[in-house]
């Protein structure tokens, strides 16, 4: 039989829309109907598991699964033998200790003897640990903002995004404690049919990734200023030039990264650029 691999990726919740984004960015085509627990792609050697996230590191240790998408959070803190493989850059959140708004928070310290309610024990546990605090840890799995105000616990540790959920609760963010993504984990065995898929599999991500993070732009010059523009952006090997119809203006072509991309925009007009276009890129294969 031909060699095939399984990726387990989140059922419903905040990483799936994502993960099937990027896997079909890849151009890899697969049904999930909904209440589908199992789909195998038309066009690429890749078989789905739709899974609830917490199983996921697991699945994957265990060889159930080759492949997973999962939060750092939640691998971490499910402390499973894996290798992760690759960031994927999207379900971005902080796991955070809060406290009720009107208290006082003298520094770490605050927590020392106190209960404090989490669904990442573990996480928690460890970086009490290693900032020499002793607590008791509530394990709770689910609505822990909730937690101080019930009188189960005098602070919480929870999954914070834009921090709406805290404020809605009373309570405020005193600690940042670890920073989270998504993250494509693998199984540390597996045989080199399957690497040679998860390759091309990784090949096809990086693509689209650093197609993500980068823009081609096009913009016209007067021909004395092209020197001075190459300068500014080389582009991936250098940059394209073409004569404009109209005499002494080229048309100069590159790809600027999107960090640094407001700064080169700038110095590019000041240099004499104009007409500047900015058109997004599917995929960049270097
Ligand atoms: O059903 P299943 O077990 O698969 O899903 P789940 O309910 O356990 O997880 P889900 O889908 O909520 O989140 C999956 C992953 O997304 C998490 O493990 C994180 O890695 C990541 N993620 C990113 C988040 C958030 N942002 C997030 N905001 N996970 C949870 N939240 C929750 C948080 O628990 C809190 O209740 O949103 C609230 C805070 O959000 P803000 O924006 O109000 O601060
Ligand atoms: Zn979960």
């Amino acid at each position: 039989m031909e060699q095939i691999i399984r990726i387990a990726v989140q059922k419903s919740g905040r990483l799936s829309d994502d993960s099937l984004a990027l896997i079909k960015e890849c151009g890899i085509k697969f049904y999930n109907g909904t209440g589908k627990l199992k789909s195998t792609s038309t066009n690429f050697p890749i078989e789905f598991l739709f899974l609830r996230d917490d199983d996921i590191p697991g699945y994957v240790a265990d060889g159930v699964a080759d492949l997973g998408i999962v939060g750092e959070n939640e691998l971490v803190e499910k402390d499973k033998d894996v290798l992760t493989l690759k960031k994927l850059g999207f379900s971005k959140c902080r796991l955070s200790l809060a406290i009720p708004k009107g208290q006082d928070y003298p520094g770490l310290e605050f927590f020392q003897g106190k209960n404090i309610a989490t669904s990442y024990p573990k996480i928690l546990g460890d970086y009490l640990t290693s900032k020499g605090i002793k607590a008791d840890i509530h394990e709770i799995s689910g609505s822990v903002e909730i937690a101080p105000s019930i009188g189960l616990a005098e602070g919480i540790c929870d999954i914070v995004s834009s921090g709406s959920t805290l404020m809605m609760n009373g309570l405020k963010e005193v600690e940042e404690i670890f920073k989270s993504e998504a993250v494509l984990i693998s199984n540390h065995d597996l045989n080199e049919a399957k690497k040679s898929i998860v390759d091309k599999l990784l090949f096809r991500m990086n693509a689209v990734q650093k197609g993500k993070i980068s823009k081609y732009v096009l913009m016209n010059v007067p021909n004395e200023a092209i020197d001075k523009i190459i300068k500014l952006i080389p582009g991936m090997r250098s940059p394209t030039i073409l004569p404009l119809a109209q005499e002494g203006w080229s048309s100069v072509h590159s790809v600027l990264n999107e960090d640094t991309f407001w700064e080169h925009i700038e110095e590019l007009r000041a240099a004499g650029a104009e007409g500047i276009l900015v058109v997004p890129i599917e995929k960049m294969i270097l």
